[in-house]
């Protein structure tokens, strides 16, 4: 694509409010998971066995044993603790770049400051490129989902926004680090990242925030990040679409409501997850 346009184009159905979908989504799901489990138990010997087996909770034991399994299935994938795939270093390439929106003036990499608001304060810390830098390096080659139809394998590294959190406590209200297996009660449940002209914006829950795939991104395939891949550090987020891969990270904030998203204004899910 040539410039910020083709986003902004597809033929969309109408829009439905965003709960009422979702909460269809669970409901088919969950339906399913069912279906599937009593088709399985009818083929391993079928109702009669199913109802002689003992109770758990009041119902068969075996049936149970499905509809927890189909509750931890749906929780793990509401949690978004599941992990996206990862590909052989081979299989990168470089992807089109693609939306300018937020990177149009120039940035000087030298002056250049990540500003991170604490929780709850009007408190801001600024973070250089070493700052980031100096946290453990992690690499995944992972796929990069645009939601114009096409996706690539890049090969990305950067540091976990995790361990970002856990080492500078700003996403509580205390002041406590973060530890992503036990997220503290007075973590911020939102976070809004924002270009440094304010003109690209996404906003992210916190388990999305804590999810180990979600990198603050210095390197793509290798190489430092080029300015239109989002110099000197981007968001890279593999469970959701490439609109919330924010290029050019200029400011953090954490919020109680969902904070302000570019392509959710322009009707587009919120969540944007696939
Ligand atoms: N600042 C900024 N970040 C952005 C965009 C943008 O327009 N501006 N476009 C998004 C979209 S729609 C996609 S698909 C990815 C593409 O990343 P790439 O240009 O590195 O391939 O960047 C995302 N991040
Ligand atoms: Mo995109």
């Amino acid at each position: 694509m040539t410039d910020q346009t083709s986003d902004t184009t597809p033929n969309q159905p109408p829009l439905r409010p965003e709960a009422e979908v979702l909460a269809e989504a669970r409901r088919r799901s969950r339906r399913s998971f069912i279906g599937l489990g009593l088709a399985g138990l009818a083929g391993l010997g079928g109702w009669k066995w199913l109802i002689s087996q003992p109770e758990d909770e009041g119902i068969p034991r075996p049936l149970r044993k499905v509809l927890d399994a189909n509750g931890r299935l749906s929780h793990a994938y509401y949690k978004e603790t599941r992990l996206a795939p990862e590909f052989a270093r081979s299989r990168a390439r470089r992807p089109r770049v693609n939306g300018r929106y937020g990177l149009k003036s120039e940035l000087d990499p030298e002056t250049w400051r990540m500003q991170v608001q604490a929780y709850g304060t009007d408190k801001t810390q600024e973070f250089t490129l070493a700052d980031v830098q100096a946290l453990p390096k992690i690499e995944m080659v992972t796929e990069l989902k645009c939601i114009e139809g096409w996706s690539v394998v890049v090969h990305w590294a950067g540091a976990r926004f995790s361990d970002f959190l856990a080492k500078y406590p700003l996403a509580t209200r205390s002041g406590r680090p973060v530890d992503p297996r036990n997220p503290p009660a007075d973590l911020a449940p939102y976070a809004g990242i924002v270009t440094p002209d304010g003109k690209y914006y996404v906003g992210l829950d916190m388990d999305t925030v804590l999810h180990p795939q979600t990198l603050l991104c210095y390197e793509m395939n290798g190489k430092p990040l080029t300015p239109e891949h989002g110099a000197p550090l981007r968001l890279v987020t593999p469970l959701k679409y490439g609109i919330k891969h924010l290029k050019r990270i200029g400011t953090i904030a954490f919020a109680d409501t969902r904070p302000k998203d570019l392509w959710a204004e322009m009707g587009y899910d919120w969540d944007s997850g696939h």
